[in-house]
């Protein structure tokens, strides 16, 4: 029976959010002592962005979170995921907060929750306060302890009104693209410091959950999200598994590892292969590091699909989505190639394929047993544009989170104890190394006046949400 055609419903707690983080969405840059974080001397860097853009002005939220949070309310989510912003709250990146900064994230939170709207702060979504690249970033040991302070200041000031708390956003993105292949602020190209900086963000998310159980009422909730790949292998050739394994090490067994078992996969000096200076883990790390969470987020856009480079092929273009660069994100593991799985593909060139949510979801179920699941981010860049009438229809991101939601609900038929979901993204907005070009919003984004207008499938979507049910995928 066509999916179209059976009823998808979720339990009636199941949270309908959506998410955003600091510096796609605030703007406000230079204000109310806020200083520049890795991202705004990125974005400001000839050549590193589309079109040169910058977070300067983003879509304004600093100063439009009022409209924001009445259109949340309005489509009906009932949950919103959110950053803060670091140098917003500790400039320097370590010392005393400021006050103003922490005042803006207060009214935020207040706002959502007198409309019933239950915030979940990210505590780190990529915007470390230059300082501390300056002083080494997150190849240098220090960061991981500024970090828990900063999560300590965060958690005294807020927590008493927002339950759920994330550590890290995607820390693969961080230590990966921001130290290896260089197309994330700070920009690096250096495998092995690319390796320290995942260590370190991996102590951080460690001493981070205990500085803020230490900080907060014990009836809030500590998780962290991770970007964790669903690697698929071109066949079944023991060559093309092995590629497969290393892979999955380099982008999920790396994090979860540690923080789920406390203990880095005992295959990953194979997938790193030459790097063989392992001397930054040092006793106890692993212990700090694997602390008890209380959920697990999941990201989830596309599957990776690879090989081992055959004896006879060349290695042709690197296809992994992950932004041109001559550098790989994948230390040690050049002779992995990246192949364009078949299919459909949205705006970013990734190909759309729910089973793989499905799978991911399945697989951290086994990886941690009992553990609540959360979708923290799924969603589509479409080329979207306003009809003559002012309406911006976009059928195909419909399609998408029909299919990826069905595939969620399948998971909770499953077994999984997956308890929401956060459609990335709330709007339009700053979207990286790709500028304001792709747009992964329910709602439309004006970049000229500024002016919000909810798509087709925020309309779509906020019916789900009021009804615990998915409407059809034709909207
Ligand atoms: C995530 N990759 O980024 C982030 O958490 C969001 O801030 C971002 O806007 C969203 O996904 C869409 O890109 C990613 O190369 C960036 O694999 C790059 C990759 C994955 C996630």
């Amino acid at each position: 029976m066509p999916v179209s055609e059976s009823r998808v419903t979720f339990p009636p707690a199941f949270l309908w959010g959506a998410a955003t983080s600091a510096y796609q969405i605030e703007g406000a840059v230079r204000e109310d002592g806020r200083t520049a974080s890795i991202w705004d001397t990125f974005s400001h860097t000839p050549g590193r962005t589309a079109g040169g853009d910058s977070g300067d002005i983003a879509v304004d939220h600093y100063h439009r979170y009022r409209d924001d949070v009445a259109l949340m309310a309005e489509l009906g989510l009932t949950a919103y995921r959110f950053s803060v912003s670091w140098p917003r709250v500790q400039p320097t990146g370590r010392g005393p907060a400021v006050q103003r900064g922490l005042d803006f994230y207060r009214r935020l939170v207040d706002d959502l929750l007198a409309h019933g709207i239950r915030p979940a702060i990210t505590l780190y979504h990529w915007d470390l306060p230059q300082e501390l690249e300056d002083a080494g970033g997150w190849p240098q040991r220090d960061t991981a302890f500024r970090f828990a302070e900063y999560a300590r200041i965060v958690g005294e000031a807020l927590g008493d009104r927002v339950e759920q708390w994330t550590t890290l956003n995607e820390p693969w993105c961080s230590a990966f693209l921001g130290y290896g292949s260089g197309v994330h602020a700070p920009g690096r190209t250096d495998a092995a410091a690319a390796l320290r900086a995942a260590h370190h963000l991996n102590l951080a998310h460690g001493l981070g959950a205990v500085a803020l159980r230490s900080a907060m009422p014990a009836r809030n909730t500590v998780a962290v999200s991770l970007n964790s790949s669903v690697v698929r292998t071109v066949s079944q050739d023991p060559a093309d598994l092995a590629a497969g394994r290393r892979i999955d090490d380099l982008a999920n067994g790396v994090f979860h590892g540690p923080m789920l078992h406390g203990a880095y996969p005992e295959t990953l000096p194979t997938a790193t292969s030459e790097i063989t200076d392992w001397s930054h883990v040092q006793d106890g790390d692993l212990a700090t590091i694997h602390q008890p969470l209380d959920a697990l987020g999941l990201n989830y856009y596309t599957p990776a699909l690879v090989s081992a480079v055959s004896e006879t092929g060349s290695s042709g273009p690197r296809a992994d989505g992950h932004g041109a660069s001559a550098y790989s994100p994948w230390p040690g593991a050049d002779d992995v190639l990246f192949h364009q799985p078949p299919g459909q593909k949205t705006e970013m060139g990734w190909s759309i394929d729910p089973t793989g949510l499905h799978e991911l979801i399945m697989r951290y179920t086994r990886e941690a047993p009992g553990l609540p699941l959360y979708v923290t981010e799924n969603g589509a860049a479409y080329d979207d544009k306003p009809d003559p009438d002012g309406q911006v229809h976009d059928p195909e991101r419909i399609a998408y989170l029909h299919g990826h939601l069905s595939a969620v609900r399948r998971a909770i038929t499953d077994g999984a104890d997956v308890r929401g979901y956060y459609l990335w993204s709330l709007m339009d907005n700053f979207e990286w190394a790709y500028g304001y070009e792709k747009r992964f919003g329910a709602v439309y984004v004006d970049y000229t006046t500024l002016a919000r207008t909810p798509k087709s499938s925020a309309h779509w979507y906020g019916r789900a949400a009021r009804t615990g049910e998915l409407p059809p995928a034709e909207g």
